[in-house]
């Protein structure tokens, strides 16, 4: 019952290909829930993504791990599910978040049990398939059955786990009975027995701030960096860049790698080459019984690739072989925009990758996307250099009440170049952006009239100069309903 589906996954893909809001370039499940991607992992030339997932309902409930693979980052195949509760055992009420290895040879996944909120053991499975489809649970399970002193019994998950010389090392979210936000640092030498090492790095945060939860930490550069997610409020995901002596972690650069209620969870890994690869849970900003009725909840980002800039603050992009959908094109090579004009570009659509830079804004140039040409919907963007403000307004997005309806805005580095490079991503209900690399944000949107599908753009306040302004229409990965 609960996998009928994924005897032909695209068979459901198909029967809701004519929702507008659903994704046509992002990867998501056939239908149901997704949350947070775990085990990303290469493997025999392919690229494997598991991922929180819910088969039995579009929300969040008893969790598995479910499964899809690609060669190329963008088009991906649907698995069977790969890690199922197992009842009696430390995983008896949901597998919940974690990541792969390579164990000698053994694909090995290190995850979250969920027996109850108190009591969150760390599991281990391995799998000796070459596509991955088939896992073991360790006899030696629980690996780690519960939380070292002085840690808050609900506050212990999320195993990250990396090879340092001849060691296994691992980190979990967690927070102390003190107070503080924390990520912890466990060895071993076989993946099965760990030793508690302490925390690699705490902090206290501010209130409503509970615990660190899906912490990531990685080598970028000649750095270390530490991403954790703001729970329980989904405040968005904040960085660390550091050293780092084995033991402990010393940020010297802070920052959110995005702040907003939609991105949350990410995981980071090396995935085949020298890049250092993100997917994030992108989350709903609409109501149950929306989500109901569409049958489907939850998104992963593109993949982004991850970088310092020369600050040492961490930068993102989508990867290059999202250039691969890029289809037909609309190219302005110059586009001066005097005080008060508004114009509309010459493409629309559902599915487009946007990209300008901006050599001159006196005031604030504004960019709608999926807008009625009425006016009632759209969603804006607005950038203002001198301000350094950037701005993603959806609070007329939709005329649904239905939906979430609010503005983020979030400045941009102090050292800011005068050129400014945008890069818009938008798929259905989906819109990833990013300034410079620099500061990135996403958002869900979900206009209700046929015709919000176009483009303006105006400078509000002083003149706007643009330069190589392009918009691709972008291909679909899942079956659409639009020919061609
Ligand atoms: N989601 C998982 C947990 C993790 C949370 C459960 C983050 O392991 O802490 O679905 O979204």
């Amino acid at each position: 019952m609960t996998e009928e589906f994924f005897d032909d996954p695209m068979a459901t893909r198909r029967a809701l290909a004519g929702d507008p809001h659903r994704p046509l370039y992002h990867f998501l499940p056939p239908r149901n829930w997704m949350n947070d991607p775990n085990g990303l992992f290469f493997w025999q030339g392919r690229y494997h993504l598991f991922y929180q997932f819910n088969p039995f309902r579009p929300g969040w409930g008893l969790m598995h791990w479910g499964h899809a693979s690609s060669t190329d980052l963008v088009h991906w195949v649907d698995h069977p599910i790969a890690l199922h509760p197992t009842e009696g055992s430390g995983d008896s009420n949901g597998c919940w978040s974690g990541c792969v290895v390579d164990d000698g040879g053994i694909p090995s996944a290190i995850y979250t049990g969920f027996i109850s909120p108190m009591d969150t053991p760390v599991m281990l499975a391995r799998s000796q398939d070459p596509n991955l489809l088939v896992w073991e649970k360790s006899p030696a399970n629980p690996i780690i059955p519960n939380q070292p002193e002085g840690i808050n019994e609900t506050d212990f998950r999320d195993p990250y786990v990396w090879r340092e010389a001849d060691t296994w090392k691992m980190v979990l979210g967690s927070s102390f009975k003190s107070g503080e936000s924390a990520v912890l640092l466990y060895e071993s030498k076989d993946l099965i027995s760990w030793e508690y090492l302490g925390p690699l790095f705490k902090a206290s945060m501010k209130d409503p701030l509970k615990m660190w939860e899906c912490p990531n930490f990685f080598p970028l550069e000649d750095q270390y960096v530490l991403l954790v997610s703001l729970f329980p409020d989904i405040l968005g995901v904040y960085y660390y860049v550091g050293d780092y002596d084995g033991r402990q972690f010393i940020p010297h650069t802070e920052g959110y790698l995005s702040k907003n209620p939609y991105f949350y969870a990410p995981q980071v890994r090396r995935l085949g080459d020298d890049r250092t690869i993100l997917f994030g849970w992108l989350l709903e900003g609409r109501d149950d019984k929306s989500i109901d009725a569409a049958g489907w909840a939850g998104v992963q980002t593109m993949p982004w690739e991850l970088g310092l800039d020369e600050n040492g603050h961490l930068i993102s992009r989508p990867v290059q072989e999202a250039h691969s959908l890029r289809q037909e094109m609309a190219h302005l090579p110059k586009l001066d925009l005097t005080e008060g004009e508004r114009i509309k570009l010459p493409m629309k659509g559902r599915q487009l990758e946007i990209e300008f830079a901006v050599s001159e804004a006196e005031g604030t140039l504004v960019l709608e996307v999926l807008a009625s040409p009425d006016g009632s919907e759209k969603t804006v963007i607005r950038i203002d250099p001198a301000k350094r403000s950037f701005t993603l307004d959806l609070c007329r997005s939709s005329l649904s009440e239905q939906v979430r309806q609010d503005e983020q805005t979030i400045a941009l580095p102090l050292e800011i170049p005068k050129e400014l490079l945008l890069r818009v991503l938008i798929d259905g209900s989906v819109i990833e952006l990013w300034v410079n690399d620099q500061v990135a944000l996403t958002g869900r949107i979900y206009p209700s009239g046929d015709r919000s599908d176009n483009l303006y753009l105006s400078a509000v306040e002083g003149l706007a100069k643009l330069e190589d302004v392009k918009i691709w229409r972008m291909g679909a990965i899942w079956p659409s309903t639009v020919e061609g």
